[in-house]
């Protein structure tokens, strides 16, 4: 547990992604999967790692701090910070390779359902005091025809003026800078927050260890995150990240594309405007 003397960039983010990872996704039960499936895949991870030691003659030593480092991160809580981080850019990538319309990319962390529903032109819900540049964020949601799709939803959430995401680090409140914006008839938003910082990986974790021992640097760039959903309609769960802003072309997670960066532009009353359309397609019938 954080207490108020620790700092928010504590490993508590990536541990209490564990906690919420476990209350929100459903567990695959035991058997769900052929063993044909969990043989094949199994078997080629184990092959890639065998074949790092073979290349790489890795050391007794080195098996065993790696084996230390592991158990860190399961003790830690960090497995969902360090696959998300990691790993799941290359699980869009597989899973959006037939996706039409906007980008995807991926989900991360710190998502939270069940957030304030929101009329079409709203503010996020933010401490009287908020940190940070206010950001006009606008566009229209269409379908992949060109035209407006209505009762689309845009569930957001985003790091504050610090990098801290509400629901992980300290001393946020519940649902700060997050929240489920529902376009008008014509699929039109327009939604008031504050310019988020890049994300940095908390250094004093696992997986910030593990960074700062390979010499790699532990940020993020700056960015909104989205799921935008709507009926008969495939979701995108996508990320919109800043012009020019520090990481946009060494984001650890690798998780940027070029179709997904806006460029905000300040409006007379000193606020950025940032425009941006999402074109989702139809829905194919479930295919899990
Ligand atoms: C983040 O904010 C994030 O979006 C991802 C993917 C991983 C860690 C922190
Ligand atoms: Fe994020």
């Amino acid at each position: 547990m954080t207490t108020a003397h620790d700092s928010p960039t504590a490993a508590g983010s990536g541990s209490s992604a564990s906690a919420s990872f476990r209350a929100t996704s459903r567990r695959i039960s035991a058997g769900a999967v052929p063993a044909e499936r969990v043989s094949e895949v199994v078997t080629a991870v184990l092959a890639g790692v065998h074949d790092a030691i073979r290349t790489h003659e890795v050391t007794y030593p080195e098996f065993q701090a790696a084996k230390q480092w592991l158990m860190d991160v399961g003790e830690g809580g960090e497995w969902p910070l360090l696959l998300d981080v990691f790993v799941e850019h290359v699980v869009e990538e597989v899973a959006a390779c037939s996706q039409l319309g906007t980008k995807g990319t991926i989900l991360g962390p710190y998502y939270l359902p069940d957030q304030l529903k929101l009329p079409a032109t709203a503010t996020l819900p933010m401490r009287p005091d908020e940190p940070g540049i206010p950001l006009v964020f606008t566009g229209q949601v269409q379908d992949t025809a060109g035209d407006p799709v209505p009762e689309a939803e845009l569930d957001i959430w985003h790091a504050d003026d610090q990098g801290y995401y509400s629901g992980f680090a300290p001393g946020i409140p519940d649902g700060n800078l997050r929240g489920v914006v529902v376009a008008d008839g014509e699929g039109r938003f327009e939604i008031g927050t504050v310019r988020p910082a890049p994300y940095q990986i908390p250094t004093d974790g696992p997986t910030g260890r593990l960074i700062t021992a390979a010499g790699w640097h532990p940020w993020r760039p700056a960015h909104l995150h989205l799921i935008v959903r709507a009926p008969g309609k495939r979701p995108i769960t996508t990320q919109l990240y800043f012009a020019g802003g520090d990481w946009l072309d060494s984001d650890v997670a690798e998780a940027t594309k070029p179709e997904l960066v806006l460029d905000p532009k300040p409006q007379q009353d000193g606020r950025l405007r940032a425009e941006y359309d999402f074109v989702l397609e139809d829905s194919v019938e479930e295919s899990e």
